[in-house]
C-alpha cells in the first residue's frame, strides 16, 4: 500500500527513545505509520530509554526491522558480539493498538539464518516464523486482536542461543478503550540473561553455551545491560502514577518483578486488562511472558525518594537485573547498597 509522506522528522530521544526518521499518513482510520528500525534506533547510551510514548493513531502500522549483528555493551565495560532485531538489545519496543493492522518486513542483513516470533499474533508458524537466509526478507501481517505486552523474540534453532545472543523485543498492544487508569509515565522493562566468559581481549565476552545450558548465567539484566538503571534511575514526580511493561525474554529465567518501597496497585498479567489483579507485592512475569504493573508515587505513600526495581530471586538481582525509580529530587541520594 502507498503511503504518503505528510510527517517526518526527528523524534525527541527522551520523548520515545527513538532518533531518526518515520512517516505517517494522517486520514483518519486508514492511516498508515511507517517504521524503518534500520533509521530509527533506540538510544542506548547512557541507558536503553525505557520511556514509552502512546502508539500513533494509525490503523495500519508497518515494520522494517533489520537483522543485524553488533556490538554491544552488556555490563560497565564488557562488549559482547549481539545478535539484533533493529541494532539494539533489547530491539526496538513496538506499540500498536487492539485492532491495528501490523505488518512486518523482516530483512536478514546478517550472515546467518534467522526469525521472528510475535507472541501477539495469531498466525501459521511455517509461514510467518520460519528462518531467512542471510540477505533474504520475510513479510507477513496480522491484526492485534489482543490487548497486552508480549515478547518478540527469534525462533531459528536453537533457541536458547539465538535468545541469549539478544534477539529479543516488547511488542505492546493497548487495549482499544485504554488502561482504564491515566498514568504519568510508562516505561517498558525487558529483563533477560546473558551467559557469557572472558573473550582473548580485555574487556570482551563471548558465548558460553554450556552455562546456558546449565542455567548459570554471568549477567541477569533489564533493557540489556547490567545495573544501568542504578546509574540512571528511571525519573518520575512525586504524585506520579506509573506503569511498568515487564517482560520475561529469557531465554529461561522468569521474573519475580517487585518494586523495594512500593505496592502495584494493579498488576495484569500479560497485560490484558481484564486480567485484573490488586495490591499486589511481586508477580511473576514467565520466561516467554509479560505483564502490566501500576504504581502511584504520592507524598507520605511512596513519596519522594528512591525506589529500587528488582527480580525479587535475589541471585538474579546480584547479577545485574536490578534498577532504581528516582521520585522528584531525595535530598539524600543513595541507593542504599540494594
Ligand atoms: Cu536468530
Amino acid at each position: 500500500m502507498p503511503y504518503t509522506k505528510l510527517a517526518i522528522g526527528l523524534l525527541a530521544a527522551g520523548a520515545v527513545g527513538l532518533v531518526g526518521f518515520r512517516s505517517t499518513t494522517d486520514r483518519g482510520a486508514a492511516a498508515v505509520e511507517y517504521i524503518d528500525f534500520g533509521q530509527v534506533q533506540t538510544a542506548t547510551q547512557p541507558a536503553y530509554v525505557a520511556a514509552v510514548s502512546p502508539p500513533s493513531a494509525a490503523r495500519v502500522k508497518e515494520f522494517r526491522i533489520p537483522i543485524t549483528h553488533e556490538t554491544i555493551e552488556i555490563a560497565d565495560g564488557f562488549t559482547y558480539e549481539g545478535w539484533t532485531f533493529g541494532g539494539t538489545v533489547p530491539g526496538p519496543v513496538i506499540r500498536v493498538r487492539e485492532g491495528d493492522l501490523v505488518k512486518i518486513h523482516l530483512v536478514n542483513e546478517s550472515s546467518m539464518p534467522h526469525s521472528i516470533d510475535f507472541h501477539s499474533a495469531r498466525i501459521p508458524w511455517n509461514e510467518a516464523y520460519h528462518s531467512i537466509n542471510p540477505g533474504e526478507d520475510l513479510r507477513f501481517e496480522f491484526t492485534a486482536r489482543d490487548p497486552g505486552v508480549y515478547l518478540v523474540h527469534c525462533g531459528t534453532p536453537p533457541v536458547t542461543m539465538h535468545i541469549m545472543q539478544g534477539m529479543y523485543l516488547a511488542i505492546i498492544v493497548d487495549p482499544k478503550d485504554g488502561w482504564g487508569t491515566e498514568v504519568d509515565k510508562e516505561f517498558v522493562l525487558v529483563q533477560s540473561e546473558f551467559y557469557v566468559q572472558p573473550g582473548q581481549e580485555q574487556g570482551t565476552l563471548v558465548p558460553d553455551f554450556q552455562a546456558a545450558m546449565s542455567k548459570s548465567a554471568r549477567y541477569v539484566v533489564f533493557n540489556g545491560r547490567a545495573f544501568q538503571y542504578k546509574a540512571h534511575p528511571l525519573q518520575v514526580e512525586q504524585g506520579d502514577r506509573v506503569r511498568l511493561f515487564v517482560v520475561a525474554a529469557g531465554p529461561t529465567f522468569r521474573s519475580d518483578f517487585h518494586i523495594v518501597g512500593a505496592i502495584f496497585d494493579r498488576v495484569y498479567p500479560d497485560g490484558n486488562p481484564d486480567n485484573v489483579l490488586e495490591t499486589v507485592q511481586t508477580y511473576t512475569v514467565p520466561a516467554g511472558g509479560g505483564a502490566v504493573f501500576e504504581t502511584t508515587f504520592e507524598a507520605g505513600a511512596s513519596g519522594v525518594g528512591l525506589y529500587p526495581f528488582v527480580t525479587h530471586a535475589f541471585a538474579d538481582a546480584e547479577r545485574g537485573a536490578v534498577g532504581l525509580i528516582q521520585v522528584s529530587q531525595p535530598q539524600m541520594v543513595t541507593a542504599g547498597g540494594r
